[in-house]
Parts: C-alpha cells; sequence; structure tokens
C-alpha cells in the first residue's frame, strides 16, 4: 500500500523526528506542505512533548505523528502521553518499541519503528507494526551500518507491510530511486534542516548548504552508538581521542554532553554537534518546505505515473 493512503497525506514523504529539532513549527509545517510532520521528543520531558503536540494540532488540521527516541529516558512516559493526546501516528528511533505495541494497538495508533537491519524489520513486523521507516547509514544522527542502496530491497523481500527508504534522501531522484528498491514512501531529515520554517540557528542551516559529499564523518563507534555529524572542530577533536582507543568513555561524554544543543540554539560552529545525513551536499539553498515537497514529488517518475 502507497504511504499516501496509510496515512492519508498528499505526497509519500515524512519527516524524520530530528531531537531539539522537529518541533511543532517544523511538523506543522510539513504536515501543511501534504507531508507527515513529525514531533520529535529527543530527550524532552513529558509535559514539553504533551505542549508539543497540542501546539501542532492547533496549527495543522492534517495528519502528523510523534517520533519517540528510546533511548530517552522519558519513553515510557511518553509512550502513554501519545494515546492520551489521541495521536494517530507513531514512529520511533534507537531501540525497540514492541513492549509498546500492543497499548498502542489497541489505541488504534499506526506505529512505525525506524529499523537498520534486515533482523529489526522481521521482528518488528512480528510485533504488530504497521510500516517501516528502513535507514541507511547515509542519514544524519544516530545510524546504522548498512547503506540505503543494498538495505531497503533486503528489507523488502524480507517483510509484507509498506517500507518507507531514509538515508541519503533529499530530491525526486531519491525518491524514485526509493520506489525502484520497492519502498512505498520516503524520510527526509536533512534537506529539511536548510528550510525556512526549521527553528535551528541560522549557522546550521548555511554549514548544510556549505557542505559537500565528503563533509559528514561518524563519531561514536567505539561506544556503540554511531552518530553522523558535519565536520568541524568538534567531531575532529572527538575522532582524534578515540583513535588510539585510550579515551575513557567519560571524556567523550564529557566532549559531546549538549553539543547538539550548542548547534541547534547557539550556531557553535567549533563546539557543536552539527548532526546531518550525506544528502547535505545535496541540498543548495535554503527553501519553504512547500517548495522543498513539492520539488520533490512533482519532478518524481512516481508522481508523473511512471512509477
Ligand atoms: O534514531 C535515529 N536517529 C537518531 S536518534 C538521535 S538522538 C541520539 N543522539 C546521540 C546518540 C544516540 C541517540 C539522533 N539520531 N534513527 C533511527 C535509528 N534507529 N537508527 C538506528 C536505530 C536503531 C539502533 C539500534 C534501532 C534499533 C536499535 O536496536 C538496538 C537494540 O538492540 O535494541
Amino acid at each position: 500500500m502507497d504511504l499516501r493512503d496509510l496515512l492519508n497525506i498528499k505526497y509519500p514523504i515524512i519527516q524524520g523526528g530530528m531531537a531539539n529539532i522537529a518541533t511543532y513549527e517544523l511538523a506543522s509545517a510539513v504536515s501543511n506542505a501534504g507531508g507527515l510532520g513529525l514531533v520529535g521528543c529527543g530527550g524532552w520531558d513529558p509535559d514539553r512533548v504533551r505542549d508539543e503536540i497540542r501546539k501542532t494540532q492547533a496549527l495543522t488540521d492534517k495528519p502528523f505523528g510523534v517520533n519517540i527516541m528510546l533511548m530517552s529516558p522519558h519513553a515510557e512516559a511518553i509512550s502513554d502521553i501519545v494515546i492520551e493526546e489521541n495521536v494517530k501516528i507513531v514512529t520511533t528511533g534507537a531501540g525497540s518499541p514492541a513492549k509498546y505495541m500492543k497499548k498502542w494497538k489497541e489505541a488504534g495508533i499506526i506505529v512505525i519503528p525506524v529499523v537498520p537491519s534486515v533482523a529489526f524489520a522481521i521482528r518488528l513486523e512480528r510485533s504488530g507494526a504497521d510500516a517501516l521507516v528502513v535507514e541507511g547509514t547515509e542519514a544524519g544522527g544516530h545510524i546504522g551500518e548498512i547503506s540505503t542502496m543494498a538495505l531497503i530491497p533486503q528489507v523488502v523481500d524480507a517483510v509484507n507491510i509498506p517500507v518507507i527508504a531514509a538515508g541519503g534522501i533529499a530530491d525526486h531522484r531519491g525518491l524514485d530511486a526509493a520506489y525502484i528498491l520497492g519502498a512505498k514512501g520516503v524520510q527526509i531529515g536533512t534537506v529539511l534542516l536548510a528550510s525556512e520554517e526549521c527553528p535551528i540557528h541560522d549557522n546550521y542551516k548555511q554549514m548544510i548548504v556549505k557542505a559537500r559529499d565528503t563533509s559528514t564523518v561518524v563519531t561514536g563507534r567505539q561506544s556503540g552508538a554511531p552518530v553522523r555529524v558535519l565536520k568541524n572542530q568538534m567531531s575532529r577533536e572527538y575522532l582524534d581521542l578515540t583513535k588510539f582507543g585510550t579515551a575513557t568513555l567519560m571524556e567523550l561524554e564529557n566532549l559531546t554532553l549538549g553539543s547538539l544543543r550548542r548547534a541547534v540554539f547557539d550556531g557553535d560552529l567549533d563546539r557543536g554537534s552539527f548532526m546531518a545525513g550525506q544528502s547535505a551536499g545535496l541540498v543548495k539553498a535554503i527553501r519553504p518546505v512547500k517548495e522543498i515537497l513539492k520539488d520533490i514529488f512533482e519532478n518524481s517518475l512516481v508522481y508523473k505515473g511512471v512509477i
């Protein structure tokens, strides 16, 4: 089933649940533009999440969802808030949502876990997922190891629920490639960082626009939580510290603590952690969300009915 029918949206495009970035401003803009906007909870406490959901509901009458980052200490509490606030669609990242599945299904919520591997996809289909976001290692933030090109068709062959491709997709060619690989829609994140409505510091947006193909690196492989970020002083220092395997987890924690917030709110070019995917090199300008989505869909062969 195409994502447009499953989610009742105009374009088969959903927004990534970017922590500290995917606020009600971005979520409502994406939903109003015809995609599926998501309130990305990241590490927010339950009160903040409730407030953001209500603000999104006030700004759009279109479908939107909530992304729950399962490594958050508040994940359990948020799993109840989405039910209380009558949220219709939930995506999850950075862990398994299996233990919440039963209550979410009973509440009529459409559940779409983000997965980085075939094994995880099979497990979550068995747990009752309605669709999957399958995320390749080209994506920004916390990532798996397999590339989008290799991963999507393997998951498509292994499950019977719709697959939404993520990682490396920022234009109509990415959407078409995803469909050819068997996906029924795409998730985009990096290209939306460079949108007018995205509530991040302008320095962050400029870094995305200036990025090239080689501008991202992966930190945190050693600690088991690989995270793709733009190269800067911060990520270079981090990689230097891990190069010889001598840095303690504590030293690394100290270096990264609060660094995403320094990027998003302060635009701290040296000390911020600017999460972004490899598609940053494709992003050339800051545009309204509406234009970004329209451009991706209306220039695609999917829209033209070719695929
Ligand atoms: O979750 C994401 N992307 C994210 S979360 C995030 S916040 C964060 N920041 C620093 C370190 C860690 C998190 C920034 N970006 N994408 C979906 C995704 N999920 N990618 C990889 C996974 C994943 C990883 C392990 C899903 C399940 C999983 O399972 C582990 C287990 O065995 O439970």
